[in-house]
């Protein structure tokens, strides 16, 4: 069985075997959570991303996590939120959905998540925390056995809240 855990956090000290980085289509770092990845990675982060090609919107990529604690790195890219009205509930989810695929190929046993597209991409949070709960339920409940632990990584009191909350009401 799976244990969900919702923590406040820095995502980049985690000791998981993948941590989510919500990133741009460029895979060339940003600001944000993608800036704190890379700055603790270290340049070597950057290197390999250089070979990536990029990303598109919805899908993700992996590579070595460097200088951090966690083995690896699955970029995403998540959708800017535009109204909603642009396929952005769906391609949140592909990012979801797509980063747990990634990481059950490199048998990842846990995996942290960042609240992906909620703060540059102005996703809002409570939508977005819905989408990402409701993906992740229903993968486990087609792979129960994949993952040991599976952490949403909060940055603020108030995510952590929001998230709390979305998990009390749809669980
Ligand atoms: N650990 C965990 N969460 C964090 C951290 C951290 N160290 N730092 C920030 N967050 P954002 P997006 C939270 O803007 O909305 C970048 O420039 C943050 O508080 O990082 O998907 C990329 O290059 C928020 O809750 O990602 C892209 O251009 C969440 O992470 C763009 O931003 C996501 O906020 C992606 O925008």
């Amino acid at each position: 069985m799976t244990e969900i855990q919702m923590i406040k956090g820095d995502i980049t000290t985690l000791k998981v075997d993948a941590i989510v980085n919500a990133a741009n289509n460029t895979l060339l770092g940003g600001g944000g959570v993608d800036g704190a990845i890379h700055h603790a990675a270290g340049p070597e982060l950057l290197e390999v991303c250089r070979n990536l090609g990029g990303c598109d919107t919805g899908q993700a990529k992996i590579t070595q996590a460097f200088r951090l604690p966690a083995h690896y790195i699955i970029h995403t890219v998540g959708p800017v939120w535009q109204g909603g009205q642009e396929d952005e509930e769906a391609l949140l989810r592909s990012c979801y959905e797509n980063c747990l695929r990634l990481g059950r190929k490199i048998a990842a046993r846990s995996i942290a998540f960042p609240s992906i597209s909620t703060g540059a991409f102005a996703y809002p949070l409570e939508r977005a925390a819905k989408i990402a709960l409701q993906t992740i339920y229903a993968y486990l409940a087609k792979h129960p056995h994949v993952y040991e632990e599976i952490y949403f990584v909060c940055f603020s009191d108030h995510d952590l809240k929001v998230y709390q909350k979305i998990a009390k009401e749809i669980y």
